[in-house]
């Protein structure tokens, strides 16, 4: 290599490693590649050499024009990075401590709700919604519950003005009208989960006229009532973290469901421990859905089965965490929800437990 290339060459390597910057960086660009840069000068210049001279001596230009680019573009990304850290630095004090707290806090009925979502997230169930107001057929009609059950009277059911598709309005008394509209927009088979507000005209010291449920509907060909056991013992150790809790089936009477069962978990009476063996405490409704139920949906029964349940957020809320009175849930008193609120940094998970 002649001389004057072998000091480019060196010239070029110290200029780049002295650039502090981007800008400093494209003036050492120009220099070499630009219109009047000493490479672009001394590639043009070939043309004037002897034709013996010119293929060795371009290609050896050529391979110090490919190492010093390279030089640059590894530069270039060097002090692009140094440059980005410099102006997150001047925005983020890194040396700060953290905030104390998180300014918010999950109240425990959402907690309560995240929890579920997670635990038969894991079982293959997914969250669907339906909307507040409904109508009586899918409230009550759909559910085969008839037009003189107790459950339709005025009493418990906050009745709407006016009617919607010639249908009455109502508060809906229970999430299941999601489970039915759920059946009646797809085909089976359905692994779903509907928590929501549930309105019923009912206020005392442990009923409050809106309150939290989350049912459970799976509808597949061969859905048994081992599969609804299965999946609510495992539910109900997972949410109270209880890998012994006791469960117990008790058979009872729902008009949507045939057979149906009453779920009980073990629990203290006097001390109020979940999971002793010594009393039985109602926990949740359930059943293999009404095959008039099914094909109130379009639902072919012969072809098609499963279960449902049904359960209280407010309950298994006190119940898990000891709160003893219903009404703070809905007064909004901050002592209260920062005494029961939980962090939003800890969401659950199923890793060891819901954690929290
Ligand atoms: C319960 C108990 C048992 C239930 C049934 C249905 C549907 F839509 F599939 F028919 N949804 N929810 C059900 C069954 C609810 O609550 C105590």
């Amino acid at each position: 290599m002649d001389d004057n290339l072998a000091a480019l060459r060196e010239q070029a390597a110290a200029a780049i490693d002295a650039a502090s910057n981007v800008d400093a960086l494209k003036d050492v660009y120009t220099s070499l590649f630009g219109q009047r840069g000493r490479l672009t000068h001394l590639l043009r210049a070939i043309g004037q050499r002897p034709a013996a001279e010119r293929r060795e001596r371009g290609a050896e230009l050529n391979r110090i024009k490919e190492e010093i680019a390279q030089a640059i573009t590894q530069r270039h990304t060097v002090l692009e990075a140094a440059a980005w850290d410099a102006e997150i630095a001047e925005r983020i004090d890194v040396t700060l401590p953290p905030r104390p707290s998180p300014s918010g806090l999950i109240h425990p009925i959402s907690r309560t709700i995240a929890e579920i979502e997670a635990i038969f997230g894991a079982l293959g169930f997914s969250v669907a919604e339906g909307p507040e107001i409904e109508d009586d057929w899918r409230n009550f009609g759909a559910l085969n519950i008839p037009e003189h059950h107790p459950a339709r009277q005025d009493m418990d059911t906050f009745y709407l003005p006016g009617r919607r598709d010639g249908r009455r309005r109502v508060l809906r008394t229970h999430t299941s009208p999601g489970q039915i509209r759920t059946m009646t927009s797809r085909p089976p088979p359905y692994r779903v989960i509907v928590p929501g507000r549930t309105y019923r005209a009912d206020h005392d010291a442990t009923h409050s006229p809106m309150f939290h449920q989350v049912e459970g509907l799976a509808v597949d060909r061969a859905i048994t009532l081992g599969h609804l056991k299965g999946c609510l013992i495992d539910f109900l150790r997972a949410f109270f973290d209880k890998p012994l809790l006791p469960v117990r089936f008790r058979a009872s009477y729902f008009p949507f469901t045939e057979p149906s069962m009453e779920v009980d978990i073990g629990w203290n009476r006097q001390t109020g421990e979940i999971g002793a063996e010594s009393d039985w405490l109602e926990i949740l409704g359930s059943g293999m859905v009404h095959p008039r139920v099914l094909a109130n949906c379009g639902v072919d029964p012969r072809e098609w089965q499963g279960f449902a349940f049904g359960m209280g957020i407010e309950r298994v809320t006190m119940l898990k965490h000891g709160i003893t009175d219903l009404r703070p849930f809905f007064e909004s008193d901050l002592r209260w929800l920062r005494h029961y609120g939980f962090s939003p940094l800890r969401p659950p998970i199923l890793h060891e437990g819901l954690g929290g």
